[in-house]
């Protein structure tokens, strides 16, 4: 059951779109509903002035409580024990301590001791969520902001609680098959040259490839929907010539737009009132990239219509996938954040002629200061004809450009999906297009973040998603590379991206390539698993990754589990995370054919028992498990998708048969069907062994 409680006059976010088994309670009923598992919940007229929360909610946590949720965050699977603020924020080096990253993802379940619940907090505003940190027994979730509405779910155990949410959300997006390949990327590709070179090393060592990144670098002066003239002369035959080799090019596209006199997107986004202004309705200006910039109110449908339209300069040259950034959105400073400065830095010269520490230290702290999120209050929107601060919407922004950008791409491309996933996300976002997990850096400690977001990414449901491979700041290691690399060939967005000031990356930078063509030919043999679990996770609002809790849950040692995955229905995945490691321990809370891959065709396949195990793991081999009673059926790896089409293609479907795998089966002479879900919209390939 969902239960749902109005509070004031909350912003509409469309993150809920089904509201077919949603009731709604007054304050009273729903505080009641909530006080029987416990749950306290006051409510105030709210004074956003002040710090005071006009919504709390306190918890009591028994000493078995664990709580799973919150999409995109650092830390562990079971949220208990830290805090995390939905502000949406651009975050260059996150560690342990991190709170906020780029997405706000208010859904968080509870596993108590006794009832398990749901909560979904739908408010694009600030809010903290406090789980046992501060009080070690205590969950405390305040907003200072108290407009939103509430939502409490209940259900008989962690996945139906998931899947009710899921289906109130809507359908996930559906990326392209193509978009399951492997992607390299690297923030420096500067010209047509560079990205060839990449192509070419990878198509002539033989490790496959569908699609190479463009960032920045390939606009004029950062203008979005612009290419670089001296750097891309033939724009139009450079993509074809990619198309040929089976490469899709997929470029940036940033939320700031420069201002610059006649950049025909600038002059008309001003001439029609398309941008966010200050209070007294004049344009709001900030610097990123370009310089100063104006951003897209996407609160005026016809302002998201236009910036949607914008994609097709680049779809009408055959391209077909985006990666939008900056969106959360990312300030480098403001006009009033710089002036501050400035000032600062007159007073100091005028008064003592030189600088003390003192006022260095003053000085670096305001210029630090400059990406702070208190010069959001000075943007303004226009909802429902009403200027509206950005403060009280802002976790909406990067959801909104991505919805613009993908209702533009449907308008322009009606017969193709396009691939498109954005860093700065909202719950309502996953119906429209994937995440990647921005700005990660090449530590240990990095892979095995990347491992724990992914359930509760599932979970909310953005299924498309993924790290950078390898991650992208500081320099990587080959080790590195190659555990990373084991683990991304398991997640729907597969790249390898990383910045402009460190090591090189890309697989052929190092010594091992064998290995690095083995491990990512594996994915091509499990895309047709990956994509029909991918599909199936989507139709059936399943989540594509679980924390072993979720499916063993009578079990309490899974509660301690995070890092092992179930991945779709057959398998489960143990990823190496350790340097130096020569493999690691598991846990299997049932008996599973242990399948250790030594190269993209050759495995070993041992039966293990329930319990613990110590796994030999050498840097070039891929662990897996394959459940009781389950099967993982392998295609044929090529170098690019496009030669794969007759895995998932409409035209084939039912052309395809056994023998077009190889399967692997948990238990010999085992007879079982697999379902395969496949692109031909929505029916099933059904193999029967
Ligand atoms: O201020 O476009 O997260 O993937 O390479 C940095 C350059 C801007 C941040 C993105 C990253 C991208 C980089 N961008």
């Amino acid at each position: 059951m969902i239960y749902r409680l109005k509070l004031g006059n909350p912003i509409e976010t469309e993150a809920v779109v089904n509201l077919s088994e949603v009731a709604d309670r007054n304050t009273v009923e729903f505080t009641e509903l909530l006080g029987t598992v416990g749950i306290e919940l006051s409510t105030s007229s709210r004074n956003p002035e002040s710090d005071e929360p006009s919504v709390e909610l306190v918890c009591k946590l028994s000493e078995s409580t664990s709580i799973f949720g919150l999409g995109e965050t650092a830390r562990g699977i079971n949220k208990r024990g830290f805090v995390y603020v939905s502000d949406n924020t651009d975050e260059t080096c996150h560690t342990e301590t991190t709170s906020s990253l780029y997405g706000s993802h208010n859904f968080l379940v509870f596993k108590g001791a006794e009832e398990d619940f749901g909560l979904f907090f739908d408010t694009p505003s600030k809010i903290t969520f406090d789980l046992g940190f501060t009080v070690s027994d205590l969950a405390r979730i305040t907003s200072c902001f108290g407009d939103m509405y509430i939502y409490y779910i209940t259900g008989a155990d962690l996945n139906s609680i998931v899947r009710q949410f899921r289906v109130c959300i809507g359908k996930s997006y559906i990326a392209p098959s193509w978009a399951f390949g492997f992607q390299q990327s690297r923030f420096g590709y500067m010209n047509e040259d560079d990205i060839r070179e990449v192509v070419n090393r990878y198509r002539s060592l033989g490790i496959p490839l569908d699609a190479v990144y463009m960032d920045i670098d390939y606009m004029q002066d950062y203008k979005i929907f612009t290419t670089n003239r001296e750097r891309f002369p033939k724009f139009g035959s450079f993509v074809r010539e990619m198309e040929d080799q089976g490469i899709h090019l997929v470029p940036i596209v940033d939320a700031g737009i420069k201002v610059e006199k006649d950049y025909d997107i600038y002059e008309e986004g001003k001439a029609n009132g398309y941008f966010c202004t200050r209070e007294d309705s004049s344009l709001f200006t900030m610097g990123v990239w370009p310089g100063w910039c104006h951003l897209t109110d996407f609160f005026k449908p016809e302002a998201s219509e236009w910036f949607g339209n914008l994609y097709e300069r680049f779809t009408c040259c055959g391209i077909d996938g985006f990666w939008n950034d900056m969106n959360e959105p990312a300030m480098f400073y403001t006009e009033e954040s710089v002036a501050e400065s400035q000032d600062l830095f007159d007073r100091l010269k005028t008064s003592e002629g030189k600088l003390s520490t003192d006022d260095f230290f003053r000085l670096k702290s305001s210029i630090d200061n400059w990406r702070s999120h208190e010069y959001y209050k000075d943007i303004y929107h226009l909802y429902g004809g009403k200027k509206i601060s950005h403060d009280k919407v802002h976790n909406l922004y990067g959801y909104q450009m991505t919805k613009a950008a993908a209702l533009g791409l449907e308008r322009c491309m009606p017969e193709k999906r396009a691939l498109l996933f954005s860093r700065s996300s909202y719950i309502g976002m996953h119906r429209y297009a994937g995440i990647w997990t921005g700005d990660n850096r090449s530590w240990w400690s990095h892979l095995l973040m990347n491992i724990r977001q992914l359930p509760s990414l599932s979970m909310c449901g953005f299924l498309y998603s993924g790290a950078d491979i390898g991650g992208f700041g500081s320099d990587t290691s080959e080790d590195l590379m190659l555990r990373w690399t084991a683990l991304g060939i398991f997640t729907p967005l597969f790249r390898n991206h990383s910045t402009c000031d460190v090591r090189f990356q890309e697989c052929y930078r190092f010594n091992n390539i064998d290995a690095f063509r083995e491990i990512i030919s594996l994915r091509y043999r499990l895309i047709p698993y990956l994509y029909s679990e991918y599909l199936k996770a989507v139709h059936n609002d399943e989540m594509l990754f679980k924390p072993l809790c979720f499916e063993y849950e009578d079990d309490v040692r899974t509660f301690d589990v995070e890092d092992q995955l179930l991945l779709g229905e057959s398998i489960m995945i143990a990823p190496v995370y350790e340097q130096n490691a020569k493999g690691r321990y598991v846990y299997l809370p049932e008996d599973m054919l242990f399948v250790k891959f030594t190269s993209a065709s050759d495995y070993t396949a041992v039966p293990m028992t329930k319990g613990y195990h110590h796994i030999d793991v050498s840097l070039s081999e891929i662990p897996m498990f394959i459940r009781k009673g389950h099967i993982l059926p392998l295609g044929v790896a090529e170098v690019c998708t496009a030669d794969m089409r007759r895995y998932y293609d409409a035209g084939s479907r039912g052309d395809l048969s056994r023998s077009d795998f190889e399967i692997i089966a948990s238990e010999e002479d085992m007879r079982v069907n697999y379902e395969m879900y496949t692109d031909s919209d929505k029916t099933l390939y059904i193999s029967t062994i």
